[in-house]
């Protein structure tokens, strides 16, 4: 298996970047951003649970996260590969995909991160709001996640680099250019 972190800041293209690398290399893309959207949209017990630390940009408690991911890598029977995207941004949930990958007979296998300044990131977020008026997308909100970003998720790039895993590239640019970028760093480590 071949199982990949997209990893980043708050709109950084992590979701856009996720997609197009599940199509092109055969792994399932699993975010947990979209799972929680969903569950939201559909009122369930846990959507309930959820929408209003998604609203104010907080993160959804740890506890919550590994069986909501462990369900949803069960869906797929004998997948070649993920591709997590928003999973892990904390140090608990990154050793709690240590501990799934396990079970599956597997490991983690690279993790790139997008680069990406915080200017550009209101920017784009602000711009998405326009489109589909997510309610994580207000300035303030927006800022709220990027210091969340900073104080509990930046901090897993040390995690990664011990272990020898991680790679960075410049997520500015048009999205076919940061692709290129991207599949290069998978195919020298495939
Ligand atoms: P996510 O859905 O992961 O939201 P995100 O960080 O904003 O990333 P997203 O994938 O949407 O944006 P992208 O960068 O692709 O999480 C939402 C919330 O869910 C979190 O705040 C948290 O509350 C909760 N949550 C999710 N996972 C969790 C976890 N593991 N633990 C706890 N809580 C969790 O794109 C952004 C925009 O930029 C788009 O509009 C896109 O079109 C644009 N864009 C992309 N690439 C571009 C480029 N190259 N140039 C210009 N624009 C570009």
């Amino acid at each position: 298996m071949f199982n990949f972190i997209m990893f980043g800041p708050p709109g950084s293209g992590k979701g856009t970047q996720s997609i197009k690398i599940a199509e092109k290399y055969g792994l399932v893309h699993i975010s947990t951003g979209d799972i929680f959207r969903s569950e939201i949209r559909n009122k369930t017990v846990l959507g309930l649970k959820v929408q209003s630390i998604i609203e104010k940009g907080e993160l959804v408690p740890d506890e919550l996260l590994v069986d909501i991911l462990r369900s949803a890598m069960h869906r797929y029977p004998n997948p070649d590969g993920f591709v997590f995207d928003g999973f892990p941004r904390t140090l608990r949930q990154a050793n709690d995909l240590d501990q799934l990958m396990q079970e599956e007979g597997s490991a983690m296998s690279l993790v790139v991160a997008l680069e990406v300044h915080d200017q550009e990131i209101i920017g784009r977020l602000l711009k998405r709001a326009e489109l589909e008026g997510r309610k994580d997308d207000t300035e303030d909100v927006i800022r709220n996640r990027l210091d969340i970003y900073l104080g509990q998720t930046k901090p897993l790039i040390e995690f990664y680099i011990e272990q020898d895993k991680f790679a960075a590239v410049d997520g500015v640019g048009s999205v076919d250019e940061i692709f290129n970028s991207i599949c290069e760093i998978i195919d020298q480590k495939k």
